[in-house]
């Protein structure tokens, strides 16, 4: 008999700490609601819940890392917009976060979750952030759910 780990999503119990970046802010507030309104929708009372704003998504990993650290959370939901003709340096930015939260995982063993939308232009981001391609913060509060249960099943 084959034993099958699936996470369930329910949110009634484990806390969550969202990082948010305050660059591009009119995507990144919808991805922030969005993974508000799916926390709450599956069970997450306002008190499960703690919202760290940081200036931009480099600075998502070090405010990422101390929430993973620092024993009080289940889960890191982190949200960034980086898109590419803003800046010279999109590959420079895209790196750091991914590399950095890559190694958040590995180093604590809490689910962090990347929810950075990488865009080419700003139409590819507000599709992703509530309109015809879903919501990308949605997404990663529901990983972040499904990551606790299975690693508590585990
Ligand atoms: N930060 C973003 O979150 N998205 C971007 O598109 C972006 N661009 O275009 O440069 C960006 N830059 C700021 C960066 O994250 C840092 O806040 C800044 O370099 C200070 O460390």
């Amino acid at each position: 008999m084959i034993k099958h780990i699936k996470g369930n999503l329910n949110a009634d119990k484990a806390k969550f700490a969202i990082v948010v970046s305050r660059f591009n802010d009119f995507i990144t507030s919808k991805l922030l609601e969005g993974a508000i309104d799916a926390l709450q929708r599956h069970g997450a009372g306002e008190e499960q819940i703690t919202v760290v704003w940081v200036p931009g998504s480099i600075e998502i990993t070090p405010a990422a890392k101390k929430l993973a650290s620092c024993g009080k959370y289940n889960a890191v939901i982190c949200l960034g917009t980086v898109i590419r003709g803003q800046t010279g340096h999109y590959e420079n930015v895209c790196q750091q976060v991914s590399r950095g939260i890559g190694q958040i995982n590995y180093d604590t063993g809490v689910p962090t979750i990347f929810g950075i939308l990488t865009c080419d232009t700003i139409e590819q981001a507000i599709e992703r952030a509530g309109t015809k391609a879903g919501n990308a913060g949605a997404s990663a509060a529901v990983s972040a759910m499904e990551m606790v249960d299975v690693l508590g099943q585990i």
